[in-house]
């Protein structure tokens, strides 16, 4: 029986270690500029909590096969543990945990904290249930007041977003389903909800942040690459979250012009 297990939990422990080694179910490819950074620690992350896991199920699986019982075993003694090994694993323990916090947290922080470069795009996007509006503020360079009291999700668009007809700087501003913005550039993402808490999550370019109603949160990523890349909402948000899909298109400046300039012909 205690060979059955040691195999049953050694076989668990193997499968399980299999699909990371293998990166059966990984990350698309990273088409930003703090994927690299984060790619990193991310496999940081892994391999040091590997090691650890290995380590232990393997010695679980060990003690489960040495300390079985049998003919002749010695009497079983229990013990109320051991102060200092407890000490050693708690402190190993905060240490790694602090020490990965404290190395992430910088990419984490810049990309909230610190203000958007001054010659980045800025996207207004705002998740209601079950779609993503990209808001741009066109030549003038800034929103248009949205009024809470106005916003239509069912009539969708400009109207969804509660855009105030009667303030000037909305008169340009530019609503669509699709995101589109120039390879290279920052893009500064103001993030909105309408009605509950959506995950705006992009992850090829490893961007992820909750979209909560009443706030507009800032922050900012540099696409390096052109390409179509998948926008998802992360966070289960009601009867239609699985639909909540979108698409993040980057292209060159000169497209990126073009099309915009397109959008706003559209609405004249
Ligand atoms: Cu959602």
């Amino acid at each position: 029986m205690g060979l059955a297990l040691l195999a049953v939990i050694w076989l668990i422990t193997f499968f399980s270690t299999y699909f990371f080694v293998a990166k059966t179910w990984w990350l698309p490819h990273g088409a930003s500029t703090a994927a690299l950074f984060i790619d990193n620690q991310f496999a940081l992350t892994y391999v040091l909590m590997g090691i650890v896991f290995v380590a232990a199920q393997g010695a679980l699986g060990l003690f489960v096969w040495q300390y079985r019982d049998r003919a002749g075993a010695p009497k079983v003694e229990y013990s109320h543990g051991n102060t200092k090994l407890e000490v050693v694993w708690t402190v190993l323990t905060a240490v790694l945990f602090v020490g990965l916090n404290l190395m992430g947290s910088n990419v984490w922080a810049r990309e909230r904290f610190a203000p958007a470069d001054p010659g980045s795009v800025p996207v207004e996007v705002t998740g209601m249930q079950f779609a993503w509006y990209f808001r741009y503020p066109g030549p003038d360079g800034k929103f248009g007041i949205a009024k809470p009291e106005l916003e239509d999700p069912s009539a969708g668009g400009e109207a969804a977003l509660g855009l105030d007809p009667a303030d000037p700087a909305s008169k340009d501003d530019v609503v669509t389903g699709i995101m589109e913005v120039p390879v290279g550039r920052e893009v500064e993402v103001i993030l909105r909800a309408h009605d509950v808490i959506h995950s705006f999550f992009v992850p090829a370019m490893r961007f992820k942040q909750d979209a909560v109603p009443g706030l507009a949160i800032h922050m900012h990523f540099t696409p390096t690459e052109t390409g179509d890349f998948e926008i998802a909402c992360a966070e289960l948000c009601g009867l239609g979250h699985y639909k909540m899909h979108g698409m993040l298109k980057v292209v060159s400046q000169d497209e990126f012009d073009k099309w915009l300039a397109a959008r706003e012909a559209e609405k004249q």
